[in-house]
Parts: structure tokens; C-alpha cells; sequence
């Protein structure tokens, strides 16, 4: 039998147990969301749950609904095999992304993170400013952010070295370290970060190895890895976040790789189509580079140097400007509202059934 605490259950929630004022009832913790479905745990069991009506009466976004690494009372029923979800626990921490349209509106990821790792491959996925990105979003949920860079067997020491001066020379503080999953290098280090009653997150691009990290943590193959092509785009070998309890009394989320579209939180709109312009845009001098004049601007320059044809460039910026792009993000936020609107409303009339 595991305890609550293995689950990094601590003081923290402890204390808010009686705030919630169903001392009592059993507390679980989300281990993965999928569709309306929520497996949660305890110390004994998994088991799928769902959420109690009045969570469809009240909650006002999506927000508010649990999330992976949220923890909540549940009622067990039929034979403790199923389980209907009542409260969700205060989060001490959470990761969450911004999603598109005008209105600040968020899309949570996982709550209750003591630590994300932000996971990028020395290979071809280095860059400084998604990195920024990153630890902008661990920041902002109060998680502690650790650079990890990985495939480090892809590169020489020398080019290392250079990939560790540029993170140095920039305003990132976080720790960094280095790996290889393939000779093993520099991952005892990294197992040394993992403290017992301490929940982690890896976050970061497809490709990069979150998932190979995460099968040597275990010491098997448990978790589906896949070689990926040359740019990685639209190949996403995890498909969805899973919390997983490791053996040293730590857990772990494994997540899907995020597009840098994600991550800006404009994945939908004017950009969709046009990933490869986002994804060189982070490396413009200016955040807000509007890919003309600019000094610095990393998507003229793709296309002097021929990476962007010329044709491509204009189209998207067509695009931009005729779109009134900020009018076409508000039709999309109109457009998930009623999705979620519908939800709401297939739920409730479930519940008259
Ligand atoms: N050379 C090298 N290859 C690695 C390393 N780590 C992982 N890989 C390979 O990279 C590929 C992608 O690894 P995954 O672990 O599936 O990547 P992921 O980050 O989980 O990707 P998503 O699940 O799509 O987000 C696999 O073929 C791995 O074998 C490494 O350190 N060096
Ligand atoms: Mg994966
Ligand atoms: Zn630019």
C-alpha cells in the first residue's frame, strides 16, 4: 500500500483538507485526463472517475476543471471500481498556456509542480528564446524551472560548451544540465535532482527525448518513444500528460510535445499553416517584430538566405493583414467558448436522464 504522502501529498494540502469541509471523504490525485474521464489514485487503487453535476453548474472556464497532478475528494462506488470527483484541491503551483484569442483566457497543463523540467535537444531543437518561454510559463504558475539539454552524443564537447555560454550570457538562472540518453552521460546528475515527495514535469518540443528521459528513470521501456524527422512537426509520440509515481517516492508528468505555436498561445488563426514562420520568428531580435524593417528579424533573413522562399513569406503576411488578425482571434475564442458551452450543456442534460 502507498501512502498519500508518497503521492506528494504534504503539509500544504494537509492543512486545507478541513477547508474544504469533507474531512472524511477520499482524497486521490489525478493521474490523466481524457475526455471527461479522469484516472485518479489513492493509496490503493486506480480507478476512472467522473466529475460530480454541480461541477457543471459552477465552474465558470475550463480552468477550474481538474487537471493532471490536481488533487481531489472522490465518492468510490460500484464496488470501489468507479469514482465521481466532488472537490478539487487548492493548487499550490500550476503550469498553464495561454490560448488564443484576445480575451486572456488559459489552458492548464498540470497543478501541482514543485519542479518542470524544460527539456530541449542540443541537436536541432536549441533555442534561447523558447527557452525564455518556458520559464516565463514555470514563473508565472510558481514552479521551479531546470534547463535540460539532451543528445548531447549529436554534438562535440566544444559545441556544448558553446550552448551552455549562450544560456549563460542571457538573462536565464535557471540550473542546466546536460545529458545523453544514449551513453548515459551526465544522467546521474539528473537523477540526483529527483527528491522523494516531489512532483516533476517535463515540458519541451517533440522529439527531444522527454519520454526516453523518463523509461531510464523507470529502468524499462514502458513508454512509447519514436524516432522523429528532420523538423519533428506534427509527429507527437505521446499523446497524452500522464502523471507517473517513480520509484525513488517522486512522480513524474510525462507531456505531448508543444509546438512553439502552443507556447506563444496563437495556435489557432493567422499562424495556423504557418509554423515554420512562427517557429523561426522566436529567433527575431524583438518579441513583437512584425517581420519588415526590423533589425534583428530572423524571418527576412530566412529569406535572404533562401530557407523561406519568397513566395511563402508574402502569402503569410498577406494573410496577416487582410485577416485583421485580432478580429479572427476573437472569432476564434467566440468558437471555443461554445464548445465549451456545449459541454456544459450535454452534461447537464445527461444528468436529467
Ligand atoms: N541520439 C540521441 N537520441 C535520443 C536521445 N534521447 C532520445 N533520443 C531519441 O529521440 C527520439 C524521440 O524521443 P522521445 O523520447 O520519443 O521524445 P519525446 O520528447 O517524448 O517526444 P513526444 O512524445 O512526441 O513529445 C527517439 O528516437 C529517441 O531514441 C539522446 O540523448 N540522444
Ligand atoms: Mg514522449
Ligand atoms: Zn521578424
Amino acid at each position: 500500500m502507498m501512502k498519500l504522502s508518497d503521492m506528494c501529498f504534504d503539509q500544504w494540502f494537509q492543512s486545507r483538507v478541513s477547508d474544504l469541509g469533507k474531512e472524511g471523504r477520499d482524497i486521490a490525485r489525478v493521474l490523466a485526463v481524457d475526455r471527461g474521464s479522469y484516472l485518479v489514485r489513492n493509496e490503493t487503487r486506480e480507478v476512472q472517475s467522473e466529475l460530480a453535476g454541480k461541477f457543471y453548474f459552477q465552474v465558470k472556464s475550463s480552468v477550474d476543471l481538474p487537471c493532471v497532478g490536481d488533487w481531489v475528494t472522490v465518492q468510490y462506488h460500484s464496488n470501489d471500481t468507479a469514482a465521481i470527483i466532488h472537490e478539487v484541491f487548492p493548487r499550490k503551483t500550476f503550469l498553464r498556456r495561454k490560448s488564443a484569442g484576445e480575451k486572456v483566457d488559459f489552458q492548464m497543463i498540470a497543478a501541482n509542480i514543485d519542479v518542470a523540467f524544460i527539456v530541449q535537444s542540443c541537436h536541432f531543437d536549441f533555442n534561447v528564446r523558447r527557452m525564455d518561454r518556458y520559464l516565463v510559463m514555470a514563473a508565472d504558475g510558481g514552479v521551479q524551472p531546470i534547463v535540460v539539454l539532451t543528445k548531447t552524443d549529436l554534438i562535440t564537447p566544444e559545441e556544448l560548451e558553446q550552448k551552455l555560454a549562450a544560456i549563460g550570457s542571457s538573462a536565464i538562472k535557471a540550473r542546466v544540465l546536460a545529458l545523453s540518453n544514449i551513453t548515459g552521460i551526465g544522467f546521474d546528475e539528473f537523477q540526483r535532482v529527483l527528491v522523494s515527495g516531489r512532483t516533476y514535469c517535463l515540458l519541451g518540443s517533440s522529439g527531444v527525448g522527454k519520454t526516453t528521459l523518463l523509461n531510464r528513470l523507470i529502468g524499462q521501456d514502458a513508454f512509447d518513444t519514436k524516432a522523429v524527422s528532420g523538423t519533428g512537426e506534427g509527429k507527437h509520440t505521446t499523446a497524452r500528460r500522464q502523471l507517473i509515481v517513480l520509484n525513488q517516492g517522486s512522480m513524474l508528468i510525462d507531456t505531448p510535445g508543444m509546438r512553439a505555436l502552443d507556447l506563444l498561445g496563437v495556435s489557432e488563426g493567422v499562424n495556423q499553416g504557418f509554423e515554420d514562420i512562427v517557429q523561426l520568428s522566436l529567433n527575431c531580435r524583438y518579441a513583437n517584430c512584425g517581420h519588415k524593417q526590423e533589425p534583428g528579424c530572423a524571418v527576412r533573413a530566412a529569406v535572404t538566405s533562401g530557407v523561406l522562399t519568397e513566395d511563402r513569406y508574402s502569402s503569410y503576411m498577406k494573410l496577416k493583414k487582410e485577416s485583421e488578425y485580432h478580429e479572427l482571434s476573437y472569432i476564434d475564442k467566440r468558437k471555443k467558448d461554445r464548445a465549451f458551452g456545449r459541454f456544459i450543456k450535454s452534461a447537464k442534460k445527461q444528468m436529467k436522464d
